[in-house]
């Protein structure tokens, strides 16, 4: 009752900005469902997500909207699912911005509702507007989009540019040394990691293989800027000292941090400090690197005071993968580890493990702790959290995201009753039945050892006698298919985001 009173006092707050709780945003990089230990995990130590699960309220039934991470980062921060936007595919390092900076983003709305918002971490979602000059002003990008600060790496950890954009500035350039970067041309004269895979620390499996930078080679090409290029085992340490620093920097407003921590996408080179500290290689390793990185922001904010007055959620942008390009041990030393828990695909994939995800929200005193089977997905973000800022949101803006105050902060385990979920083809959730459409593209992805879920027909699973998808029912139940597949094609006619 107490939750449930404090939830609706905070529905209606006279002044936002003087009730609104902090919002601490992580999200993961491929993480799987069954990755934490909390989750079922054995294979890396998770003390500090599992202590976020049992202070919190854990979602066993969370998606991202999409088995990638630029559409799964678009929608999160539009409210909008990113099937409606062409282009929203894995941009190139090098890729202009694909969000609209004049419509609202879960940045700007939380903005506008008084809070200080910074986004820092892995951004993926382009920079500029095509042809950009990495030496000068780096614009539009995430200041455009309604953060106040930002500290990124432009795409992944695998693409070029290999350097962190602070700001509008590619941070610790040497002007004496300028940052070319080109996905067309060859525009780097030295080696690349096709010709000389003996220069390299970390071999490639697939891909991977232009540019060398810090013994490892990615996808690209880029010249010049060597002073600013990043080492990989610092990744880590970097991004949470500035999150410690933005977070121990507010003191007037509420803020809103949208941590998007690198781990545990490829490469994985977690600090030498974490190396064997899991049974798995360098993917499990990445794992307590990013259990760490978790651990220093929830004792941050206990050293603050803060713990009570901050919204943590915990989450990650696509299912997993354990060899995405490079020879990393990650296939070999998986052992009983399962990545996807229960469920069948991963990274990419159509099928549950492509975007059901680890899924927590802490908020002690008003979300209840427990576990909850409420169907969630990451495109309720911006109206859910705008809400607690008191901001509206206009008509047509964030036009698939939902209200579900209820759900998140655990007033009811009901939920979404569908969500779009996208892979190579679309499906759709309703209920615990699930609608896969048919696809041309191959059904399984023999580089990355995933059953993408295409098949020549549509199919049709029901989750809650057959959690790992294995009968496919759509010759038995031609009724629910032909309901569900009228549903999915009327939500994707659905006007699209202008
Ligand atoms: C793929 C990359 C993969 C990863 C992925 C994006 C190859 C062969 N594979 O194209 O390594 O970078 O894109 O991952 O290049 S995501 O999590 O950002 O979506
Ligand atoms: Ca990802």
């Amino acid at each position: 009752m107490f939750a449930v009173a404090c939830l609706l006092a905070l529905a209606t707050p006279q002044d936002p900005a003087a009730t609104a709780p902090n919002i601490v945003f992580v999200l993961a990089d491929d993480v799987g469902y069954g990755d934490p230990a909390f989750s079922g995990g054995t294979g890396a130590p998770t003390p500090n997500l599992d202590r976020l699960a049992r202070e919190g309220r854990r979602f066993t039934d969370a998606h991202s909207t999409s088995a990638t991470c630029t559409p799964s980062r678009y929608s999160l921060l539009t409210g909008s699912y990113a099937f409606r936007r062409p282009g929203t595919g894995v941009l190139r390092g090098d890729a202009a911005l694909v969000l609209d900076p004049s419509k609202p983003t879960l940045a700007s709305l939380l903005r506008k509702g008084g809070y200080r918002t910074a986004v820092i971490g892995k951004w993926h979602l382009g920079l500029g507007s095509g042809d950009l000059d990495w030496n000068g002003a780096i614009a539009p990008g995430p200041l455009e989009c309604g953060f106040d600060e930002s500290f990124v790496l432009p795409a992944t950890g695998d693409r070029v540019p290999c350097v962190f954009v602070d700001g509008q500035r590619v941070a610790g350039l040497d002007p004496e040394d300028p940052l070319h970067v080109s996905y067309r041309e060859r525009i780097d004269p030295s080696p690349s990691g096709k010709e000389r895979p003996d220069l390299l620390r970390m071999r490639w499996s697939h891909g991977h293989d232009q540019t060398i930078v810090d013994g490892i080679s990615r996808i690209g090409w880029s010249r010049g800027g060597l002073a600013a290029r990043w080492h990989d085992e610092d990744l880590a340490d970097r991004l949470v000292e500035r999150a410690v620093d933005f977070v121990r920097r507010q003191k007037e407003r509420p803020f809103f941090l949208y941590f998007a921590t690198h781990d545990v996408h490829v490469p994985r080179v977690p600090h030498a400090r974490f190396t064997g500290k899991s049974t798995m290689g360098p993917r499990g390793d990445a794992l307590v690197q990013l259990d760490w990185q978790v651990g220093v922001l929830l004792d941050t904010l206990d050293e603050l005071g803060l713990a009570e007055k901050t919204i943590v959620v915990f989450t990650s942008d696509n299912g997993p993968v354990l060899d995405d390009g490079y020879v990393d041990d990650a296939v070999a030393k998986c052992g009983e580890h399962r990545p996807c828990g229960p469920l069948r695909g991963g990274k990419y994939s159509a099928f549950e493990g492509g975007t059901r995800v680890p899924f927590v929200v802490r908020w002690p005193g008003v979300v209840p702790p427990g576990t909850s089977a409420a169907l969630v997905s990451q495109v309720d973000a911006c109206a859910t959290l705008a809400q607690l800022a008191g901001v509206e949101i206009g008509d047509g803006d964030c036009g698939d995201s939902t209200d579900q105050t209820a759900a998140w902060f655990g007033a009811d385990d009901a939920g979404r009753d569908h969500a779009v979920l996208q892979a190579g083809v679309l499906a759709l959730r309703e209920g615990r039945l699930k609608f896969v459409s048919a696809g041309k593209g191959p059904a399984f992805a023999a580089e990355v050892g995933i059953e993408l879920g295409n098949a020549k027909d549509d199919q049709l699973y029901d989750l809650a006698a057959d959690p790992g998808e294995r009968e496919d029912l759509a010759g038995a139940r031609p009724e629910d298919l032909a309901r569900l597949k009228a549903r999915l094609a009327a939500i994707t006619a659905a006007s699209p985001r202008k």
